[in-house]
């Protein structure tokens, strides 16, 4: 009897036990994946705020590159002006290296590309670093005025943007639920109920302030009484 049919039926047990051998692998693989990106989140906080204090001076965004994320909204110094109209959050300004908003309308063309999660990152006057993620972060279209529904928080900073279908308001379109304006009486643009626990396109009024949520406020961090020095929109296409 030639060798020959011995060596493919040893073959053939090697392949065999070589893929029994790996298939329980995988899913191990993934288990270790999932972790790792929970990982992220907090090793991505470390490193931005680290990078950040390095490099606040040269109005850099260290984070955007490395790990995906898309800025979309940026409060820094107050060099720009954010009470601003609905045709102007619609289509944006600001400058991208600096204070700016990237649009309604470009935010709502990358809905489509995929899902998304938030990230927000903030800084007080004091140096203290907070931020909220948001695992689901979604904007609706421009015929339901650009609704945001958020959902999965985690994060230090206080569960301040949890929302569901909630319309995008400016001081010349008012779609919250209020009798009266929320954009007007508290000087911003956002996604207002009736009104808000964040404000962060209100007036950027460093630090104290005595006039009630009219300034760049979160309210869970610093209250309604103290407008943030530095905010960061960002989403990301969920793995
Ligand atoms: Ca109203």
């Amino acid at each position: 009897m030639s060798p020959l049919p011995s060596l493919g039926i040893i073959l053939l047990v090697v392949c065999v036990h070589h893929t029994h051998a790996w298939s329980p692998k995988y899913p191990q693989r993934e288990k270790r994946k999932e972790r790792e990106n929970d990982f992220v989140i907090d090793s991505t906080e470390l490193q931005c705020s680290k990078l950040r204090r390095e490099l606040h001076e040269l109005k850099q965004s260290p984070c955007n590159d490395v790990v995906g994320w898309i800025p979309f909204q940026r409060r820094m110094d107050g060099s720009v002006n954010f009470y601003r109209s609905w045709n102007e959050y619609l289509a944006g300004f600001g400058d991208p290296s600096g204070e700016f908003w990237i649009g309604l309308d470009e935010i709502s063309r990358l809905m489509k590309l995929g899902s998304y999660e938030l990230r927000i990152d903030m800084e007080d006057f004091e140096g203290n670093w907070r931020y909220a993620y948001y695992r689901n972060f979604y904007v609706g279209e421009y015929r339901d005025n650009f609704p945001l529904t958020t959902s999965g928080y985690i994060g230090d900073a206080g569960n301040n943007l949890q929302l569901s279908k909630v319309p995008f308001s400016t001081k010349d379109r008012d779609h919250d639920s209020w009798a009266d304006s929320c954009a007007q009486r508290f000087k911003g643009a956002w996604w207002y109920v009736s009104c808000h626990e964040s404000n962060l396109n209100g007036q950027y009024l460093r630090g104290e302030h005595e006039s009630g949520a009219d300034g760049v406020n979160w309210y869970a961090f610093r209250g309604h009484n103290y407008s943030l020095k530095f905010t960061e929109m960002k989403m990301r296409l969920r793995a």
